[in-house]
């Protein structure tokens, strides 16, 4: 077992032990959140910033704990443990939640929005609202999305610039269905994996590359070890913050009511954060001596049709599809 598997097997006992929701006195409440990313990192600054205004609206007596850079696991665990609410609050992205709540395929769905601006519409409005209230019969309770950029691919052999590039090539995938199908419908092969285990992978060449956005690639120091970066855009799947069912109906509606705005409110303070960390991103890496290209889209995105054929296979996902389409007319 790895040094970070233990202690985060640690973690999660200690966690279960003290039984998730901690109300410290009858009315003073902690809420603990998970992060797979670091400190300072715009998803893990957007929850301090959302306990901040939780405290402040509850007179301090609701206060968010986060636990950063997988302090309690990988996504898929911390998911699980959200679930059976050791966990109360978690922020993952989308994709990992494919295979649990439908409706997240959506929005991860390869080229499916136009622009950043166009899936913040999407996610802002009534589309956005359904897929998070889509979260609660699977034990989630959907609070905010977030923004995740562009993912793109990184790897340690050459620029690609072509779908023939990627033939050959061993990816990472993020673990869902859809991206390992995505990625093997562009000719590379697609090996899911935890996001912890991507650094060693690649160093030790069980796998060629990764996707990823720039703060994701840049945080996690991918880029010393794949130093190809090929804006490829192929999806923009967002981030999600949610919180267990479990925990939710601990608290009153009062409570509840609160959270939810406080959650609210962080969605525009991660998006300041999160359009300065890109940028920030790029300029680091660039100065690390990566190598970054641009790539025409038009074949990947054809490339992609059998992934809707797939995917948006239910008249309930087609509809959420069309809809998202209907904002880019
Ligand atoms: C990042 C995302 C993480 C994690 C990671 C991954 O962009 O913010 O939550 O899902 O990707 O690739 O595993």
């Amino acid at each position: 077992m790895s040094m970070m598997k233990t202690t985060a097997a640690v973690l999660a006992v200690a966690t279960a032990l003290a039984g998730g929701l901690v109300a410290a006195k009858a009315q003073e409440i902690t809420l603990r959140s998970a992060d797979t990313h670091p400190d300072g990192y715009p998803t893990v600054e957007a929850v301090k910033y959302m306990s901040d205004v939780l405290k402040k609206e509850t007179d301090g007596r609701i206060a968010i704990q986060v636990f950063d850079s997988h302090q309690l696991g990988e996504e898929k665990e911390t998911i699980e443990q959200t679930k059976f609410g050791v966990i109360d609050l978690n922020r993952v992205n989308f994709a990992p939640m494919n295979g649990i709540v439908p409706e997240t395929i959506v929005p991860c769905m390869p080229y499916i929005f136009t622009s950043k601006e166009n899936m913040r519409e999407v996610m802002d409005g009534p589309i956005g609202e359904d897929i998070l209230k889509a979260f609660e019969p699977a034990g989630y309770i959907g609070l905010a999305v977030y923004d995740s950029g562009a993912r793109s691919f990184y790897n340690s052999k050459h620029p690609i610039k072509t779908l023939d590039d990627l033939k050959g090539l061993k990816f990472r995938v993020i673990q869902s269905d859809l991206f390992v199908d995505m990625v093997n419908a562009l000719g590379a092969n697609a090996t899911p994996m935890a996001y912890g285990e991507v650094y060693s992978g690649l160093q030790t060449g069980l796998i060629d590359g990764a996707e990823n956005n720039w703060p994701s690639y840049e945080s996690s120091k991918h880029y010393e070890v794949a130093k190809y970066y090929s804006l490829d855009q192929h999806s923009q799947c967002p981030e999600v913050l949610m919180m267990s069912k479990v925990s939710w109906d601990k608290l009153s509606p009062e409570d509840q009511k609160a959270v939810r705005d406080a959650a609210k409110q962080s969605v525009t303070k991660m998006r300041e954060l999160w359009d300065a960390q890109e940028e920030k991103s790029r300029k680091t890496v660039e100065a690390a001596g990566v190598e970054i290209n641009e790539v025409d889209p038009a074949p990947f995105i054809k490339a992609m049709d059998p992934i809707y054929e797939k995917y948006a296979n239910t008249p309930e996902l087609k509809e959420l599809v069309k809809r998202v389409r209907d904002t880019q007319k």
